[in-house]
């Protein structure tokens, strides 16, 4: 990627780098880095997160990307879990408190070369290069219970899955492309900004989603577009009244979906008035991608993840721990993935990664179906706790504790609703404390501790309050019939 020093490689709204400014910029940093035993990195929608996690490649120093909006009890969980030597971050971004403690380094994302400094790649710290096996990236993911764990993502599983992609996108170095995902998960800062980067094409990221910033990149050079499902539907919703938006998505090489399922009805819509299909991708933190729709399948498939992905290999188990060898379009089985591109664990937690692996397979916790030519349908998730809302996972259990935290809380539940923009949405079961007249606290005073808490898109979308929560007798809390309730009220 770097031999072609003037090509583009990334452009945040006004501010861009060429291949060799990049170099510059994330070489600069990748010294002063450099034997460091991890990295934070104040992952903002900026340039500087692009060469911060550039820089900590090339140092081979694991990076540790930090949602900037992570509340308070969340960062202290992730700090204390993966003890970063350091923190980068963009000059003038004021960083909290909990940070202050950690030195910092400003990340100059607009260093310029000497006129005369010789092209080619940028300087590599002085060491061993890294192995295949050494950590890249630690990045925070939910479990149905607990605080959020660190999957540690391996430099060849990066490698792997962004050459795997490739193949079934046919993605070259012509590719630019278009995103507005946030900068500190695999969807938008692995597949996002190291995809292009390793193609040795271009990204256009829109600082934030919107509908204008896709239809104006994708009108004026953009050939990809990624996206989770909420956006896809925002963007199916706009179609209707807005030609330019169909004629800038009709004239895209390739629009992918992923990190959820995109509904039937907005595959239909935005095929239907762009002629354009969505080819829908299947992932996850600790595996990167498994699955796709590959561009060259003559069939069009909405509702299917496609075929695994070269490299991966992928096969379901039913309940009792059998293969499931039908390809039947029928049979239910768990999808259990195993190959290079697969972490190497969770920090610090041998027995969850233990819990997490059947032998060699990961356990994705994802329900699905084969058809008879090997493409996966995802028909559901073995966790009701698991929610995902706007192509975030969130578990339930974090946010009960969060809840709980809350003086006016004596009892929480938390379950997610079908919702037609972010899939699911986060519903908050809530039993008072007993407490005075109007000492109960309101559905915004307990939305925003959890924003406050943990991060804005955990908060809950809806606060229900109860005299009791239902439970069997076992005292367990009965979400089912809370799901019920819903239903009927
Ligand atoms: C509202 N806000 C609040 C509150 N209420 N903040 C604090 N307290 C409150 N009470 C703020 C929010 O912070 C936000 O600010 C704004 O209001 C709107 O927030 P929200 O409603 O959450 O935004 P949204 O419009 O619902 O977001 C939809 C979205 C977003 C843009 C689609 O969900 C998104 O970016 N999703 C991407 C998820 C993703 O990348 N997943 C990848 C992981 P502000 O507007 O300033 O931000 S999955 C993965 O990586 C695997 C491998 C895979 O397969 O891909
Ligand atoms: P995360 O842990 O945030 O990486 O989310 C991974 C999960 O997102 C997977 O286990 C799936 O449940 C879900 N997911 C990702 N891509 C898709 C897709 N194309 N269709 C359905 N679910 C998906």
């Amino acid at each position: 990627m770097w031999t072609s020093p003037g090509r583009p490689a990334l452009r945040f709204g006004e501010r861009a780098l060429t291949y060799r400014q990049l170099a510059d910029a994330a070489g600069a940093l990748a010294a002063r880095i450099g034997g460091a035993p991890r990295v934070a990195l104040w992952a903002t929608p900026t340039l500087e997160t692009a060469v911060g996690t550039v820089a900590a490649l090339l140092a081979g120093v694991p990076v540790v990307p930090l949602n900037p909006k992570t509340g308070e009890r969340e960062l202290a969980h992730i700090l204390a879990d993966s003890a970063p030597a350091l923190v980068l971050a963009a000059a003038g971004d004021e960083l909290p408190a909990a940070l202050g403690a950690l030195e910092r380094i400003d990340i100059n994302a607009t260093a310029t070369a000497a006129a005369t400094a010789p092209t080619g790649p940028p300087p590599v710290p002085a060491g061993p290069e890294p192995g295949p096996t050494a950590p890249a990236m630690i990045v925070y993911t939910s479990g149905t219970t607990g605080p959020p764990k660190g999957a540690v993502l391996p430099r060849r599983a990066i490698a792997a899955s962004l050459d795997a992609v490739a193949d079934a996108w046919e993605w070259t170095g012509d590719d630019v492309l278009v995103h507005g995902l946030p900068l500190f998960h695999v969807h938008g800062l692995i597949i996002g900004v190291l995809g292009p980067l390793r193609r040795g094409g271009a990204l256009r990221h829109l600082g934030r989603f919107s509908v204008d910033g896709v239809t104006r990149e994708l009108a004026d050079g953009g050939t990809m577009l990624f996206g989770v499902p909420t956006m896809y539907h925002r963007l199916a919703e706009a179609l209707d009244g807005d030609p330019a938006l169909v004629k800038a998505l009709a004239g895209a090489r390739l629009l992918v979906s992923g990190s959820a399922a995109l509904p039937l009805p907005d595959h239909t819509r935005i095929t239907t008035a762009t002629g354009r299909r969505v080819v829908e991708r299947y992932g996850m933190t600790e595996t990167l991608m498994n699955t796709s729709v590959r561009v060259d399948d003559p069939r069009p498939r909405p509702g299917s993840v496609g075929v695994p992905l070269p490299g991966v290999e992928l096969r379901l188990v039913d309940d009792a721990g059998a293969e499931v060898t039908a390809y039947d379009g029928e049979t239910i089985g768990e999808i259990q993935v195993r190959g290079t591109n697969l972490f190497s664990g969770y920090l610090n937690r041998p027995e969850a990664t233990a819990a997490a692996f059947d032998g060699d397979w990961f356990r994705t916790g994802d329900m699905a179906v084969r058809e008879a030519d090997g493409a996966v349908r995802i028909v559901g998730r073995k966790a009701t706790d698991l929610i995902k809302s706007g192509g975030y996972k969130i578990g339930a259990g974090e946010i009960e504790n969060a809840l709980l935290d809350h003086p006016g809380v004596r009892e929480a539940a938390v379950t997610g609703e079908p919702d037609p923009d972010l899939g699911e949405r986060v519903v908050a079961w809530v039993v008072p404390a007993d407490a005075g007249p109007g000492a109960r606290p309101t559905p915004e005073e307990l939305t925003a501790h959890v924003a406050r808490q943990l991060s804005p898109h955990k908060r809950p979308r809806e606060v229900r309050f109860l005299d009791a929560l239902p439970r069997n007798d076992m005292g367990k809390i009965m979400k089912r019939a809370l799901g019920a309730r819903a239903a009927g009220s």
